[in-house]
């Protein structure tokens, strides 16, 4: 049975599939700065491998054929440890409500929950690139792309340029939330490449390639990409489009409650924003890729006719860019709240999400 090492999972996560396991962060989850361990979202596309400590080596291959071996051990005793908060995003979060609102989308039909954010624990990729022999200053013509492969045989790929970025922050992973990685999230290590599609970071991995080709994965090649809306499945030309890197703008409400004066702890959210009647307390997340912060979040509560900016939550993130989350909330008196509430996010680039995705009904 390959899935013999699928570990128990905590009940509160929300399960699409078991074999593999592919499930999400419930909405109380989600409002923490940093998702635990137990209820961050798992996005297996295999079983959980065998990768012990004492056995597990990650193999680094450079374009001339050099190879170097490195163990947990060596990774800790020898490179600078680096913290970084970051949040993992599933290409296909929120792919449910695409579907609803857009158009059919193919594949697992997550809600808000394919996302969770951590603080990792690692060295840098770059610098193991560096002691592997990879001359950084001067990269060889033959260096466009760092392919990463899992212990069951995963892959992906990610440019050389990101790979090598000092301010890039991608990292050899082995904590998370200052505990070792869990066995669904990489143990002993996983690759972690923030602000890209975290289809990209790779767990469990074993061997990491410096070529001239993407890599030939068919999770590099044959998915995790996008065409026109008027191309469907048959039409669709996989050599052409490329492989999802960044990710766009997003956000999405996660909690949508009423508020009321009887009660001690709704009260102080009330003073906070200078409300004195029963109201409606909106919150959730918004993140964009590339380390693009995000600088506004447009909130309405009348199905996009008006709008408002939510308040941005002050959190504590690490790392060269913004790489994790904003969370935001947003409060507005009940006699003057819809039912249909929307979201959408801008970035630092200006990039503004739809809205027609962002949609949430009261009472769902
Ligand atoms: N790495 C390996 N080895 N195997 C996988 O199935 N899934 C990828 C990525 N890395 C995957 C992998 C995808 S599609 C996602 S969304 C993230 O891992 C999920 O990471 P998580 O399970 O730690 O949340
Ligand atoms: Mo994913």
């Amino acid at each position: 049975d390959p899935f013999k090492n699928d570990p128990k999972r905590d009940e509160k996560l929300m399960v699409l599939t078991t074999r593999p396991c592919n499930a999400e962060s419930p909405e109380e989850e989600l409002g923490s700065w940093c998702t635990p361990n137990e209820t961050f979202y798992v996005r297996n596309h295999m079983w959980v491998p065998e990768a012990s400590v004492g056995n597990h080596k990650l193999v680094i291959e450079l374009p001339d054929g050099e190879e170097k071996e490195y163990t947990l051990e060596d990774l800790k005793a020898n490179f600078q440890e680096v913290k970084i908060t970051a949040t993992l995003q599933c290409s296909g979060n929120r792919r449910k409500h695409m579907t609803q609102e857009a158009r059919s989308a193919n594949g697992l039909q997550w809600g808000v929950g394919a996302i969770s954010n951590a603080e990792w624990k690692g060295v840098r990729l770059r610098d193991l690139l560096a002691d592997a022999g990879l001359n950084l200053n001067d990269l060889p013509e033959d260096a466009k792309h760092a392919q990463f492969i899992g212990a069951e045989a995963y892959g992906a790929s990610i440019p050389i340029e990101k790979a090598v970025d000092k301010r890039g922050d991608v990292l050899l992973a082995y904590e998370m939330n200052g505990q070792p990685l869990p066995p669904d999230h990489g143990y002993p290590m996983r690759v972690l490449v923030p602000g890209t599609v975290a289809a990209r970071s790779v767990k469990w991995v074993k061997r990491i390639v410096v070529s001239e080709e993407e890599s030939t994965s068919q999770w590099q090649r044959r998915d995790y990409k996008c065409f026109g809306p008027n191309v469907g499945a048959p039409q669709a030309k996989w050599d052409e489009a490329p492989a999802i890197q960044e990710m766009p703008v997003q956000s999405a409400i996660t909690s949508l409650r009423n508020i009321s004066c009887h009660s001690a702890t709704d009260r102080k959210l009330l003073q906070v924003y200078g409300l004195e009647e029963d109201s409606v307390a909106v919150e959730g997340y918004a993140w964009s890729g590339g380390g693009r912060k995000i600088v506004r979040v447009d909130i309405s509560a009348d199905d996009g006719k008006n709008w408002h900016q939510a308040e941005l939550l002050l959190d504590e993130s690490l790392g060269s860019k913004a790489w994790a989350w904003q969370r935001w909330r947003w409060l507005i008196p009940r006699w003057q709240a819809g039912r249909c509430f929307v979201v959408k996010a801008v970035d630092e680039a200006n990039n503004v999400q739809p809205a027609e995705v962002g949609r949430r009904h009261m009472g769902t």
